[in-house]
């Protein structure tokens, strides 16, 4: 029903082009997201081995893994691996016209990743059975990463369909964060509650933007190297910035110690008509 595109891997075209100044800047800035990754992995090393205790190692450890498969994703990228072209290469132009899986392998893998972050230190606020609600969240993630890569390597209006199927998922993961954001005023620590505030108010913000760079280079306003630009930005901070927030100051070492504050009315809301035996 929807045409797969045309993916050529090594036309001969592409292998007779010298490589031009635009190349040269791509690779550039992945190089630079590679090291910029690098330096995080680096950091977030180095606070988990002085500042990490046996509750709040996992958030250290997760955001390690984050930001070693961004690194992982920026060199296979910057070496050139897993560019594909959804409509072919027939001029030069076409060159610049692809997607890089990489960047969503990365993406699926790193943005559940990051949830589970946000709802690990939300669990104050959360009800009985909240670990349904981390997969159910995570499975929309994946789908918002997956339906995302079927729409870019998809041409034509195809590629619409999904991109509209990947924001209908972003629209699910990103209600939630922000109830998060809204009951965080809830918990009594106000370490904890400012920065549970500020985590999910970030992340709001910026994985706002990704749908939007993604229209506008599909769509045609936006050229790859602006792309690329963009997204290594957002990368950075979405996953750097991030993690220096959450484990910069004393919060992720509060959280395990802070109360239950969930409602026992939402409790009662959900179980409500179920009759116990
Ligand atoms: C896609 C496809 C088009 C529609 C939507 C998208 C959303 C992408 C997001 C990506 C977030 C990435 C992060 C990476 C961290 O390094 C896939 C572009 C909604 C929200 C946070």
């Amino acid at each position: 029903m929807f045409p797969v595109a045309r993916v050529m891997t090594a036309p001969a075209f592409a292998a007779q082009s010298p490589s031009t100044a635009s190349d040269t800047l791509d690779t550039t800035i992945l190089w630079i997201g590679c090291i910029l990754m690098l330096l995080g992995l680096l950091s977030f090393g180095y606070l988990r081995l002085t500042k990490a205790t046996a509750a709040s190692r996992g958030f250290y450890d997760k955001t390690m893994l984050i930001v070693a498969t961004a690194t992982c994703s920026y060199l296979a990228m910057a070496l050139g691996v897993g560019s594909i072209h959804p409509q072919g290469i027939n001029t030069a132009a076409d060159l610049a016209h692809r997607a890089f899986i990489p960047r969503y392998v990365d993406w699926s893998i790193t943005t559940p990743l990051l949830l589970l972050d946000i709802i690990l230190f939300a669990k104050p606020l959360l009800n009985k059975g909240w670990e349904w609600d981390a997969v159910t969240i995570a499975g929309f993630d994946v789908i918002m990463i997956v339906t995302g890569v079927v729409s870019a390597l998809l041409a034509g209006t195809d590629r619409w369909f999904f991109f509209w199927a990947s924001v209908g998922a972003y629209a699910v993961v990103s209600g939630y964060v922000i109830t998060l954001l809204l009951k965080a005023p809830r918990i009594p620590e106000r370490r904890v509650a400012g920065k549970l505030r500020t985590l999910t108010g970030y992340l709001s913000v910026l994985w706002l933007i990704y749908p939007f760079v993604f229209a506008l280079y599909f769509g045609g306003v936006l050229d790859g190297t602006t792309e690329d630009i963009f997204y290594m930005v957002l990368d950075v901070l979405a996953k750097v910035g991030f993690g220096f927030i959450l484990l910069l100051g004393p919060a992720v070492e509060l959280v395990d110690k802070v109360p239950s504050v969930a409602q026992p009315a939402e409790e009662n809301a959900r179980v409500r008509g179920v009759k116990l035996a």
